[in-house]
């Protein structure tokens, strides 16, 4: 059986998918956390290629880069897509939630980018209105041409996990956002509804933020 420890922060940022994958995939790892006191100690010593984390170390070999880490996770559950096509759909669904959302939300949801939490609200209302609502507006429309009863097919693919991850990160966002999207909407409660989900939700550690 392959070994695998995850090295990252007790946070909900650059490791969350790939601990929600493992949650889906049903695959056993340790989940390392360092507090940011412990960092520098272990930085150095640590199994850390760039001095970064995420780093998932798979029977003693480091991998760093958490969306390769992801995609090689996807691969290993075999929810990467059936074909070529449904590959680069996948990859493209995934990779525009994470680029353009989740790496974009941190200056709004990190104390340490931002310390004050009214100023943190502010920059929250300035990126909801000019960032997540235009993307969801053509994220919309992506799903309604490239969709079916999931994001790329109508099994659960990658896809569909990072999208899932990306609207829990900009959740606090959401309430009142004026424009309905009403096709990812139910998506998202279709993939909700999946049982080893809930199961995560149920059971995930509660990170720092
Ligand atoms: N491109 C990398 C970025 C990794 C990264 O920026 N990691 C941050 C935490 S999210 C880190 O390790 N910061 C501590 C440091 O740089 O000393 C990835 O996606 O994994």
């Amino acid at each position: 059986m392959t070994n695998y420890k995850l090295y990252y922060f007790n946070l909900d940022a650059r490791a969350e998918l790939i601990r929600l994958l493992f949650a889906y995939g049903g695959i056993k790892y340790e989940d390392i956390r360092y507090s940011f006191d412990e960092w520098p100690k272990v930085k150095e010593s640590g199994p850390f290629p760039f001095k970064q984390m995420p780093v998932l170390e798979v029977d003693g070999k480091p991998i760093c880069q958490s969306n390769a880490i992801c995609r090689h996770l996807a691969r290993v559950i075999g929810i990467d897509g059936k074909n070529e096509t449904e590959k680069v759909l996948i990859d493209m669904v995934a990779d525009s939630c994470t680029y353009e959302i989740v790496e974009k939300a941190y200056d709004h949801r990190a104390p340490f980018a931002e310390p004050d939490e009214n100023k943190r609200v502010e920059k929250g209302k300035v990126f909801r209105d000019a960032k997540l609502e235009p993307f969801l507006i053509n994220l919309d429309n992506l799903y309604q041409k490239i969709g079916g009863k999931y994001f790329v097919s109508d099994e659960i693919t990658y896809a569909d996990l990072a999208y899932y991850r990306m609207i829990n990160n900009v959740k606090p966002l959401l309430a009142d956002l004026p424009t309905p999207h009403p096709k990812l909407k139910d998506l998202y409660a279709r993939i909700s509804e999946n049982e080893k989900l809930k199961e995560w939700e149920k059971h995930k550690a509660e990170a720092i933020f």
